[in-house]
């Protein structure tokens, strides 16, 4: 089911907050489904194996603490064309320049506080779903 699915991480803060069931609402009712879901810490490591991408960038130790400040839930999403769609829906990664109605726009408090991840590309997302999740945690076999 290439194509057909992303992960996504409700970031800590959003879920501090108290912001994680409106943000999962919100995913909901704009079409995707979960075919995997878990709530969990990051050590700082492992913040940084998951976006080793950024590894020398000057943002990438700001990211990786926040990233392992507390907990996240990590998700397995599915809809057609997901990757691409989910991107739109959570908007600008900065939420100043995020549209109206994207997830960043009504949940982001900063740059690196900005509430969710989505995949960007369906390579990306093959891997990143491979980190969070095991084949047996996951609702469907084919994804
Ligand atoms: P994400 O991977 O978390 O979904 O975010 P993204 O694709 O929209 O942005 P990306 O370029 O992958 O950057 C990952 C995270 O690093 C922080 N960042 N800070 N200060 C900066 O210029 C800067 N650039 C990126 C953001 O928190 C971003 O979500
Ligand atoms: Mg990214």
């Amino acid at each position: 089911m290439a194509g057909n699915k992303t992960l996504t991480i409700i970031k800590p803060f959003a879920v501090k907050n108290g912001k994680l069931g409106a943000i999962l609402h919100k995913i909901e009712e704009s079409g995707y489904r979960f075919a995997a879901i878990k709530t969990l810490k990051l050590e700082k490591h492992e913040a940084e194996e998951f976006y080793a991408e950024h590894q020398g960038k000057p943002f990438f130790d700001d990211l990786t603490d926040f990233m392992s400040s507390g907990p996240i839930t990590a998700a397995i999403l599915t809809k057609e064309n997901a990757v691409e769609d989910f991107r739109y829906l959570i908007g600008a990664t900065d939420p100043s320049e995020a549209q109206e109605g994207t997830i960043r726009k009504m949940f982001a408090t900063s740059k690196t506080r900005n509430a969710i991840h989505g995949s960007d590309s369906d390579e990306s997302a093959d891997r990143e779903c491979d980190f969070f999740f095991s084949r047996r945690e996951r609702l469907k076999t084919d994804i």
